[in-house]
């Protein structure tokens, strides 16, 4: 087994180009051919692929290193028979220019043909240049429409192999007329592009005039170049640049071109394939390329129900798209009515927080299957304690409401009832040995949820004080994330508005969220007459894969028990 070095070969006018991405590991088995690195400059990106196959020994560059011809990537224990490269020292051939540029390459001679029967306003044919050994290449994206006005060198389509990707500059400047190919079709050299009337006036572009010859070996694709195979090459992707004695195509910065999403050939393969839009995924790579984790993430949070792509929201109810929930098999569209038909209508935004708590609900209230308890708390004595603690209180500025005595009595219950204060991750209870309660604040701007940190810890006046700080926050919108997460339970308090009983959606990874409503004074039956109390009522709602029923009324009489007698807090 000997070990071979492996250095960047030959990447024409890329200098100084940043490793942007390292795609194998110590110990990984690559194939000859396989990329090992992709790299970066403002302009372009390209893989560089290994010249051997065998075992990954030693990386020797990390990311963000900057590298150049000859720059020494890695040490491969060889595998098997020694390949021709392997008794050469590892060289990068002169012949290793990649696709893109044996595409621009030809597309200047391609431009060459056609301009020299252009003239101004003429209806001239743009085509696919001599692409190498590019045959039949699949369209991947279409950058033109008819009536759109080009620029010479202006990317029209890029065409995609199972390796590599190009981007096809128009040979004229003018305007489209016939736009003759779609994403899907297979084009080679010569295939008919689109027919542009050329501008008036437009002079052939420096480059017609002088068609570039490609080295002979530049028009090989990395898969049947033998420079490839014994130099490596680099593929480029999408982009423009200069290799040596050639010219790549000119990176129009467009509308369109700007609004292309940044991933490699393979990332944009993986992504179709998976059927994701990748102008839809958000990058996390340098310069915010979309890397392989980037397209997987995407996928587990549509699948999820988390988020739902364009084209989904466009087939999902109103409410849905805003949501951001998944739309259901087998149920009928949302109805799409005009309303305006029936009536004026205005038409409002959603503000950023009803969006992003809309999207939560939605997901919560789909994929946790709810139960809610009801019941009532008698809290006449507890009522007359707060009445009378407020009035004891009222110079320090700190009033005291019901949900503070609610917040107390829930820690109480949740330290009896330790699967309420639990997470479900996958078949695993996680269940915490810390106490933070959230409470659900109205804001100007939709609801919010403060959160209490280690309720258990604190006492009524403190967490009293706490919650109007949070509130005041929350309306003010300057709560902080910390300040928002971390919560074990929530409680929503619907007491200073108004009604009964309500279901509250639980405010996932949570397992329960208490709702109360309002206090009246009702009549209650003591075994002898009928008594005026002052009834608090609760809406308990768990998660039925993880409480039971039995469990939910208990705990919702421990707690109704706590708020009748605040004692018992003690015992
Ligand atoms: N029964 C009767 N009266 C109640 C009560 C109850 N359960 N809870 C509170 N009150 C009274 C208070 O004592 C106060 O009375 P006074 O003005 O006479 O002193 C009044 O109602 C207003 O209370 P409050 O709302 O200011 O204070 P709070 O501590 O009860 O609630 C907060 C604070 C932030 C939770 C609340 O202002 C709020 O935003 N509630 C809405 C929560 C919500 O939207 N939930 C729904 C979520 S699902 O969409």
């Amino acid at each position: 087994m000997a070990l071979v070095e492996v250095k960047v070969p030959d990447i024409g006018d890329f200098k100084d180009v940043e490793i942007i991405e390292l795609l194998v590991k110590p110990g990984d088995t690559v194939k000859a051919e396989q990329s090992l690195v992709t790299v970066e400059s403002d302009k372009a990106s390209m893989e560089i692929p290994s010249s051997h196959a065998g075992v990954v020994k030693e990386l020797k560059v990390k990311l963000g290193d900057k590298i150049n011809e000859g720059t020494l990537l890695l040490v491969i224990e060889a595998a098997g028979a020694a390949s021709p490269v392997r008794a050469e020292p590892v060289e990068a051939p002169r012949a290793a220019a990649s696709a893109p540029i044996a595409a621009s390459t030809s597309t200047s001679s391609a431009r060459t043909e056609s301009s020299a029967t252009a003239s101004s306003g003429a209806v001239v044919d743009v085509v696919i240049p001599d692409i190498g050994d590019f045959d039949e290449v699949a369209v991947i994206e279409v950058f033109i429409k008819p009536g759109d006005t080009i620029k010479a060198e202006q990317s029209l389509i890029t065409v995609e192999s199972d390796k590599a990707s190009m981007e096809i500059p128009s040979s004229h400047a003018g305007v489209v007329k016939d736009l003759k190919v779609k994403v899907g079709d297979k084009v080679k050299k010569g295939s008919l592009i689109a027919t542009v009337q050329a501008a008036a006036g437009a002079a052939a572009a420096p480059v017609r005039a002088e068609p570039v010859e490609a080295p002979a070996q530049a028009a090989s694709t990395p898969s049947t170049s033998s420079g490839r195979t014994e130099g490596g090459a680099a593929r480029a992707e999408g982009g423009a640049g200069r290799a040596e004695g050639v010219t790549l195509p000119a990176h129009e910065p467009s509308v369109l071109q700007t609004n292309l999403p940044h991933a490699s050939p393979s990332i944009r393969k993986f992504a179709r394939e998976l059927g994701v839009p990748l102008d839809e995924v958000k990058g996390s790579g340098p310069k915010g390329r979309i890397t392989q984790d980037d397209v997987q993430a995407f996928v587990k949070t549509v699948l999820s129900g988390a988020q739902q792509t364009k084209a989904q929201a466009a087939k999902a109810p109103a409410g849905g798209a805003a949501s951001g929930g998944a739309g259901f098999p087998g149920l009928l569209p949302w109805p799409q009515v005009d309303f305006t038909k029936f009536g004026p209508v205005e038409r409002r935004d959603l503000s950023r927080i009803k969006k992003i708590s809309g999207a939560n609900l939605h997901r919560n209230w789909v994929m946790i299957p709810h139960v809610t308890n009801h019941d009532d708390a008698d809290i006449t004595d507890l009522e007359a304690f707060r009445v009378q603690l407020n009035k004891e209180n009222e110079k320090s500025g700190v009033k005291v409401t019901m949900l503070a005595f609610l917040i107390k009595a829930c820690v109480a219950a949740l330290k009896k009832f330790p699967e309420f204060n639990a997470s479900l991750d996958g078949e695993q209870l996680v269940l915490k040995q810390y106490v933070h309660i959230g409470f659900a604040a109205d804001t100007p701007n939709g609801l919010m949820v403060p959160v209490i940190r280690d309720a258990d810890k604190k006492g009524i006046l403190q967490i009293s004080k706490e919650m109007s700080e949070l509130a005041g926050k929350a309306r003010e919108g300057k709560l902080g994330p910390a300040e928002m997460t971390g919560g074990c339970f929530s409680i929503s308090s619907l007491g200073g508005i108004g009604g009964t009983y309500f279901t509250p959606i639980i405010n996932a990874p949570e397992v329960a969220i208490l709702g109360v409503c309002k206090s009246a004074t009702r009549p209650v039956w003591d075994g002898k007459a009928f008594q005026p109390r002052l009834m608090l009522p609760l809406s308990l709602s768990w998660d039925h894969r993880v409480i039971d029923g039995a469990s939910a009324a208990r705990f919702n009489t421990y707690l109704a028990q706590i708020l009748g007698d605040f004692r018992r807090i003690l015992l």
